[in-house]
């Protein structure tokens, strides 16, 4: 915003010292700010990387991060059968190159995650004989897992998603391995090692679909209650695998405010708007999905017709608004990849889907929506 208005003094400046020069500003230099200098002071805008962009084989990726984002989360780096694939055996190969980067650039450095029901191995609930554990020895697995993890970066990764989606769709909680051996307080128990690991991390517990509100009910329930033992959970995230029509900016602003009320912070943590037509009746984000592909749901196989760019800008201005208008309780919006081409979008709930959910797109060039976004902060 400052360099935009600054920029445009320069220009009123210079027509009264000397002939004007009506400048036709090229699109280069419309986008001369980035998304993190036009939000800056309202929040941070982040961006999740993958391991080309970790590694740094992904150099255009990576210039367009340093560019526009201060903030990153691992897409996949920090999960646990990436970091903790065997019994005793931490691998923080690729974290460590995750954390490195996010410092050489002073970003705010999200952990995802550390208790979910994905992407986490099963020996994690298993004995030696195969039997499930009994709920002290994966209270004691837990522990050690976050200990260790949370423990390495402490003071180096700002905020964690602790507990990701314990939630279903009409509020209960999931009946993951971690509540059926565990017991409810499965998710107060993580919270409270992360807590002992780093006493000054950010703690969040993050889920999709909380807009629908039998969801979003229950998850007020989960933080009230939370709040109410005392375990130290600083905010929700809100993870954002949002359509062009949801949710509806009603759905947004009224579930932002709900959480604010709390007494907690909002994230948007895994923000991005699919354009292609719907594969499931539900609203979901579960990972296990996996529909027969059809070219009925891949429509655009050969780049995305202007009309729905244009709806796509438009979507993106008016959730940009509604996190705006929260901008007291809204710490960070969070995009899941950076290009079009990196999106879990192009493979789920359809394998080989050509999906067009981000700013960039698959050359790495801003899109309408881009422009649309920088808009909405110099109101
Ligand atoms: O984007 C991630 C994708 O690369 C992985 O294959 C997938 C597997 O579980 O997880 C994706 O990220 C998910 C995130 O960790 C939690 N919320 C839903 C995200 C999209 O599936």
């Amino acid at each position: 915003m400052q360099s935009r208005r600054t920029a445009l003094k320069a220009i009123l400046f210079a027509g009264v010292t000397g002939p004007v020069l009506v400048v036709n500003f090229p699109a280069a230099a419309q986008a001369a700010t980035s998304l993190k200098e036009a939000y800056k002071g309202d929040f941070l805008i982040g961006a999740a990387i993958n391991e080309a962009q970790i590694t740094g084989k992904d150099a255009r990726g990576d210039a367009i991060v340093e560019a526009q984002f201060n903030s990153i989360s691992p897409e996949n780096a920090l999960k646990w059968e990436h970091v903790h694939p065997l019994p005793g055996k931490y691998d923080f190969v690729i974290p460590d190159q995750y954390v490195a980067f996010g410092e050489k650039n002073g970003m705010f450095i999200v952990g995802h995650t550390l208790v979910w029901h994905n992407q986490v191995p099963d020996w994690v609930f298993h004995d030696d004989k195969g039997d499930l554990l009994a709920r002290d020895a994966l209270l004691a697995r837990m522990r050690d897992h976050i200990h260790t993890v949370v423990g390495r970066y402490k003071g180096r990764i700002q905020s964690w998603d602790v507990v990701n989606e314990a939630l279903n769709e009409d509020g209960s909680l999931r009946q993951s391995l971690w509540y059926k051996i565990i017991g409810e307080d499965y998710i107060a128990k993580a919270f409270e090692y992360a807590h002992e690991a780093d006493p000054q991390v950010q703690l969040t517990y993050n889920d999709y679909s909380l807009e629908n509100a039998a969801k979003r009910n229950g998850a007020i329930a989960l933080v009230t209650k939370l709040q109410a033992e005392g375990v130290p959970i600083m905010s929700v995230g809100l993870q954002g695998h949002d359509g062009l029509d949801w949710p509806t900016v009603e759905q947004q602003d009224a579930t932002i405010a709900a959480f604010a009320k709390l007494g907690v912070k909002v994230v948007i943590s895994e923000l991005d708007i699919d354009v292609l037509p719907k594969a499931t009746k539900e609203q979901t984000a579960d990972v296990t999905l996996n529909i027969a592909q059809n070219p009925a749901l891949n429509p655009y196989p050969n780049g995305l017709p202007d009309s729905v760019q244009q709806q796509l800008a438009k979507r993106y201005a008016d959730l940009f608004g509604v996190f705006l208008k929260h901008r007291d309780a809204v710490t960070r919006v969070t995009f899941w990849g950076v290009t079009d081409a990196d999106s879990w979008r192009n493979d789920w709930p359809v394998k080989g889907r050509t999906a067009y959910p981000l700013l960039f797109d698959r050359a790495g060039q801003p899109k309408p929506a881009y422009e649309a976004v920088i808009k909405v902060a110099s109101r």
